[in-house]
């Protein structure tokens, strides 16, 4: 059966970088090895709507991809317009945002049925049973409108546990040519699925994508696909974002394994990823950098403890500090990520935040506003206490999109939102200071301004702009 699958980014600009979804990617492994006939419909790059028509003509299943409330009015956009062009097909969404709410994406974009959590086998699955004409409505993992407007959400399937048995990605169906070409710098991949801490700005939606808990990919099998990269790309200098939401989970065993592994494939990897500052140590971040991660974005939140147990983070400012000094010894790159802006924060909790990272001297800062979206614990917090300000406006929701737009979608009874901005800009003018200062910065930047004078420059400008109080 020819299944369409479609990542919907038709003439968006991402906030947080452009890369390749590796969701539908490995939903197109998957029913090629099944023997059905998956076309991949990537958007990204498309100038009219009708670019990529020709492709869905005479497919049964029209799978439409949503990672967020963000996403969903140019998902609905594009499905609306494929419905003209295919109008028999059954139309699916599926990804992060229709597993946590299928009836507003199903309401959103007037889809037939929603697939929840992980698609590998329930697409596999519906594509047969459409195939054979038999009825898909009592499926695992789908969710559907009934005739009285109410929705149906079926019982989900075990998650898959032998993460090495998923087949890799479909790499060679995307235009990585374009995507290098329009600011994504690494290739994305992930180690490891789902997350088992309880942070309330991020469960539980996470829960219903990944099931609780982690499940995790051995080493050799990591360096198996980053191979098959390699040998697509044709090249053994490979850049990736393990996007993974804690890989530093894995034990440090699994990181030599990592390390000794590539060094027998002979690739020469860089790497990044997200992590947390209670998952590291020494060990860990010494493996780490022999096996080619460069840079470490932890989340560190605040340097108020009070606000750390708000969030229910489970970790400490002075986890960060060891964390940070790891880093440094081991000459790893580290962000600190924050989030200021919760309801309950005062003054000197940002004061400790800002203290902190004079501690920690990370070589970059990224500060985000504390985000209510919706499907998260902080979000039911924020109704309770009537604190929400908006959840349905996505420039609120993207907490990339707000931040740039210095907006937020929660009240602050303590402070004034100008208050909340101007520590955002005091902490961004420490950022530019740190950037100007630090010799790592200083070497890197000179290097680049050899190699790649426009983004050297560019570079400049933003750290610039960012003594203005203006981030990037
Ligand atoms: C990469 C990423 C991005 C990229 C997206 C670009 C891209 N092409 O990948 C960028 C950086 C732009 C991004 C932005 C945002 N993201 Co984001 N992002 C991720 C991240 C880190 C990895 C996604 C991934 O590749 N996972 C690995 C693959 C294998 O898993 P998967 O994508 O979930 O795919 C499986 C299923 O979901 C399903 N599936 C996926 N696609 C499809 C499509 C169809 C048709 C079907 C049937 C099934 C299906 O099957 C797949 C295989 O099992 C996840 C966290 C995570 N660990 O997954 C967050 C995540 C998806 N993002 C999230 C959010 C909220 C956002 C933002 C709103 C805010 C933010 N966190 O910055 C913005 C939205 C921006 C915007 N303007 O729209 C949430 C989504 C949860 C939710 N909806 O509330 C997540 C889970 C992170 C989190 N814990 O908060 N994000
Ligand atoms: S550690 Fe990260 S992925 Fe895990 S619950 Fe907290 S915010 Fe979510």
């Amino acid at each position: 059966m020819k299944v369409a699958l479609v990542y919907p980014r038709f003439q968006w600009f991402e906030y947080n970088g452009l890369s390749e979804p590796l969701g539908v990617m490995h939903l197109v492994s998957a029913l090629r090895e099944a023997g059905h006939e998956p076309v991949y419909m990537d958007y990204s790059f498309c100038t009219e709507i009708t670019d990529l028509d020709h492709l869905v003509q005479g497919a049964g299943i029209v799978a439409v991809a949503i990672s967020a409330a963000a996403k969903l009015e140019r998902a609905s956009f594009v499905t609306d317009h494929l419905r003209t062009v295919v109008p028999d097909a059954l139309f699916v969404v599926g990804g992060a945002y229709p597993s946590i709410f299928a009836d507003k994406s199903i309401e959103g974009t007037g889809a037939d049925v929603a697939m929840l959590g992980e698609a590998e086998e329930a697409i596999v699955e519906l594509a047969d049973v459409v195939q054979k004409g038999e009825d898909y409505k009592s499926m695992r993992n789908l969710a559907y409108q009934l005739e009285d407007g109410s929705f149906k959400e079926n019982p989900r399937r075990p998650v898959p546990h032998v993460l090495d048995d998923i087949s890799f990605p479909a790499r060679d169906v995307v235009d990585y040519d374009s995507y290098l070409a329009t600011g994504m710098s690494e290739y994305g991949m992930v180690t490891t699925r789902g997350c088992p801490f309880k942070c309330i700005y991020c469960k539980p939606s996470t829960d219903l994508i990944y099931g609780g808990g982690i499940r995790y990919r051995s080493a050799t099998n990591v360096v198996d696909e980053i191979r098959e990269l390699a040998a697509l790309r044709k090249t053994s200098c490979i850049r990736i974002f393990f996007k993974d939401d804690t890989i530093t989970m894995h034990p440090v065993s699994w990181f030599e394994t990592f390390r000794d592994e590539l060094k027998k494939a002979e690739i020469d990897l860089e790497w990044h990823c997200n992590s947390r500052v209670d998952t590291v140590s020494r060990d860990k971040i010494r493996v780490m950098k022999e096996s080619g991660c460069h840079v470490i974005s932890f989340g560190v939140e605040s340097g108020s403890q009070r606000i750390l147990d708000f969030y229910k983070k489970e970790t400490t400012p002075e986890q960060a500090v060891e964390a940070f000094t790891w880093c440094h010894e081991f000459k790893v790159e580290a962000t600190a990520n924050l989030m200021i802006g919760f309801p309950l924060e005062t003054d000197d909790d940002l004061r400790a935040t800002y203290e902190l990272l004079k501690k920690l001297k990370p070589d970059d800062i990224i500060v985000y506003f504390s985000t209510a979206i919706p499907g998260r614990y902080i979000h039911d917090w924020a109704v309770e206490n009537d604190y929400l300000a908006s959840d349905t406006n996505p420039e609120l929701l993207d907490p990339a999109r707000n931040r740039a737009h210095e907006v937020m979608n929660m009240r602050l009874p303590h402070m004034s939102v100008e208050d909340v901005i101007s520590w955002k800009h005091r902490i961004e003018r420490y950022r530019s200071w740190r950037k100007v200062t630090s010799f790592s910065n200083i070497r890197r930047w000179t290097g680049e301004l050899l190699s790649e004078p426009g983004k050297a420059m560019g570079k400049a400008g933003r750290v610039l702009r960012g003594f203005k109080g203006q981030g990037d």
